[in-house]
């Protein structure tokens, strides 16, 4: 073993409880003027902080997800497991991040939006993005076994994140109806594929030929009359994503109310859900939560795929609040 000459004791002089008695002896004069010489190099950090006023959304996304999903036995086009355990990890980044008002998940991605009047780490934007791709990774890992069960990780995933800034509240309405809209147009496509190919037995070249060109109504016409399926009787995650938002619900037990983060599966065209929860862009305190009646159609994870379908009215979504009532996360 290697000996330290000034440390014979190497293992005791490296407790921690010694540790800063250690350093502190051999702080030299000389190694003091070394420290100030390289001191300089912290000048080459720039300061990265983001525009005063503006929305910040951080958008993470899988990384080569296609070939994560196949890795790991994904359902094909929409795999429950897998987008549950992308919102229970985009949960925890919302408790962990206060100033987060919402967050709008689909497919490998997620969508964080810091309030425009956040100070948090002085609006910087590294920080602010690295810490939040950082927690949004580990708790995928961490949670992995909790939705995938038997399946062994056979990798440490990687998401990617970038960070943009919004000006207005209809340039940030803006964006994330473009990422809503973007999980309308490839879950219609993708569901459509798949049926053809899984159902049907087409090849992915021949399924890609059949789709190629059509438009939605096309498309819901080909589920319905070829695999008799409605496709507004998807389930709504699928068909809209998740949007995350922090609520105040009573805490069954001692009645208080706390803060809990909600998933819904609703629309974020138009006016309802900004009308409906008017917190949001309005910076102003968090809403009480009411649940919906119980037997309302608001509940919708647990679509009966067997029920005789109707004929789609078109290829837009239904109601415009859904909400499924699963389990809420409570943080107090
Ligand atoms: N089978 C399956 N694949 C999914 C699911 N969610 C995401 N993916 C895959 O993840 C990809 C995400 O798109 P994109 O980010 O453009 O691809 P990437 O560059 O491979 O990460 C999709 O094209 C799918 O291949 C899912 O629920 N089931
Ligand atoms: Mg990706």
């Amino acid at each position: 073993m290697l000996r330290n000459r000034l440390y014979p004791d190497f293992r005791t002089s490296m407790k921690a409880k010694n540790f800063g008695a250690a350093r502190r002896d051999i702080r030299t004069s000389s190694e003091q003027m070394a420290k100030s010489k390289f001191e300089y190099v912290k000048e080459f950090e720039s300061p990265d902080p983001c525009l005063k006023n503006c929305w910040i959304v951080v958008r993470i996304d899988g990384k080569g997800f296609s070939r994560f999903a196949e890795a790991h036995g994904y359902v094909k086009p929409n795999d429950i497991r897998g987008l549950n355990l992308m919102t229970r990890a985009a949960t925890n980044v919302l408790e962990e991040y206060r100033d987060i008002c919402l967050a709008y998940g689909q497919s490998d991605e997620y969508s964080f939006i810091f309030r425009k009047d956040t100070d948090h780490f002085k609006r910087r934007a590294s920080k602010l993005m690295t810490t939040v791709v950082s927690l949004f990774t580990s708790s995928f890992v961490y949670h992995w076994t909790a939705f995938f069960g038997p399946i062994r990780l056979q990798y440490p995933p990687t998401f990617d994140a970038r960070i943009v800034l919004y000006p207005t509240d209809k340039n940030l309405r803006d964006y994330l109806g473009w990422r809503q809209a973007d999980v309308h147009v490839n879950n219609l496509y993708n569901t459509t594929f798949w049926a053809l190919v899984l159902k049907k037995g087409f090849s992915n070249a021949k399924a890609e030929e059949r789709l190629r060109g059509t438009l939605a109504a096309e498309k819901n016409e080909i589920l319905f009359s070829e695999f008799g399926l409605n496709y507004n009787n998807e389930p709504p995650m699928f068909r809209k994503g998740t949007v995350l938002v922090r609520k105040l619900c009573k805490t069954p037990g001692d009645g208080k109310l706390r803060q809990v983060v909600l998933p819904f599966y609703t629309d974020l065209f138009g006016e309802t859900f900004w009308r409906e929860n008017p917190e949001i862009l309005g910076l102003k305190s968090l809403q009480v939560y009411h649940p919906p009646e119980e037997n309302s159609n608001n509940v919708n994870m647990n679509v009966d795929q067997n029920k005789s379908p109707s004929r789609p009215e078109t290829a837009a979504s239904t109601s415009a609040s859904e909400h499924q009532s699963s389990a809420p996360s409570t943080d107090n």
